[in-house]
């Protein structure tokens, strides 16, 4: 399908039902353009007072055409500023959330505020999230929070509608750890261009990458990985202060 047609589809049919057949759903203003612009003001301050890390891929200069670039970032918002934590358990997230995986209870993974800068913002080679924390029932998915306009030159995420029922594809460790670049080019991905206030539900089998933010304007999301309580971690890799918070119901395996 063209990216025209898959538009089309996700207004025809449910977000539950294009995730499953697609692997992603991009839920247009989840929050409001004014909530969006404050939580985009909210994570520039919380990124200058924390000086933060640059997670740029390796492997994400080639890509870029040889030019250096630059991502500003912070993992577990929620515990720099209260507004993410409100964020995080806001039902309008969280019932989407619930629905996508068919369980009515939602359980934090970990979340990160992503800023690519205007100009210069690194890209993300494809790759499966699984790829980097694989669980044993493969219910985690990705909320990717839109605080600003991401049009396809400011580096929009990218993805491969259907590849979540590949399964988990081996990866090559290439300056970052994703699929090989030449069997899996960014170029062919389908740009899902969002405004503010859009949610775009990913699962952590879909694979997906972003581009350069080519534009004068920075691109700033947040990321809130989830999953349901009852699909445990395969490997005991990527821990973070907030995994295991319950963000809708209950963890139906605690105490045991
Ligand atoms: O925000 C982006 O551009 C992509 C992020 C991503 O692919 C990831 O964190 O797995």
């Amino acid at each position: 399908m063209t990216m025209k047609e898959l538009e089309g589809r996700m207004n025809e049919i449910s977000p539950a039902r294009f995730y499953r057949d697609n692997g992603y759903a991009l839920v247009k203003s989840l929050i409001s353009a004014d909530e969006a612009r404050a939580y985009r003001e909210e994570c520039h301050a919380l990124l200058a007072r924390l000086r933060p890390s640059d997670p740029t891929w390796g492997s994400a200069r080639r890509i870029a055409g040889g030019g250096a670039t630059e991502l500003r970032h912070c993992h577990d918002a929620q515990f720099y500023s209260a507004a993410f934590a409100r964020l995080i358990v806001d039902p309008r997230f969280t019932d989407v959330a619930a629905e996508l995986m068919g369980s009515g209870n939602v359980q934090l993974h970990h979340t990160k505020i992503f800023v690519k800068p205007a100009e210069k913002g690194s890209p993300f080679p494809m790759h499966q999230d699984a790829a980097h924390f694989p669980h044993t029932r493969h219910t985690v998915g990705a909320a990717i929070f839109h605080f600003d306009d991401a049009p396809e030159e400011k580096g929009c995420v990218r993805v491969v509608p259907g590849s979540h029922r590949r399964g988990p594809l081996p990866h090559v460790e290439e300056g970052g750890w994703h699929l090989p670049p030449s069997r899996w080019p960014l170029e062919e991905a389908v740009p899902v261009e969002a405004r503010a206030g859009d949610v775009l539900f990913l699962s952590y089998l879909t694979v997906h990458g972003s581009g350069v933010n080519r534009s004068d304007e920075a691109r700033t999301t947040l990321l809130v990985q989830f999953r349901d309580p009852e699909d445990l971690p395969a490997e005991d890799v990527h821990g973070s202060r907030g995994q295991g918070m319950m963000l809708r119901g209950i963890d139906p395996l605690a105490g045991r």
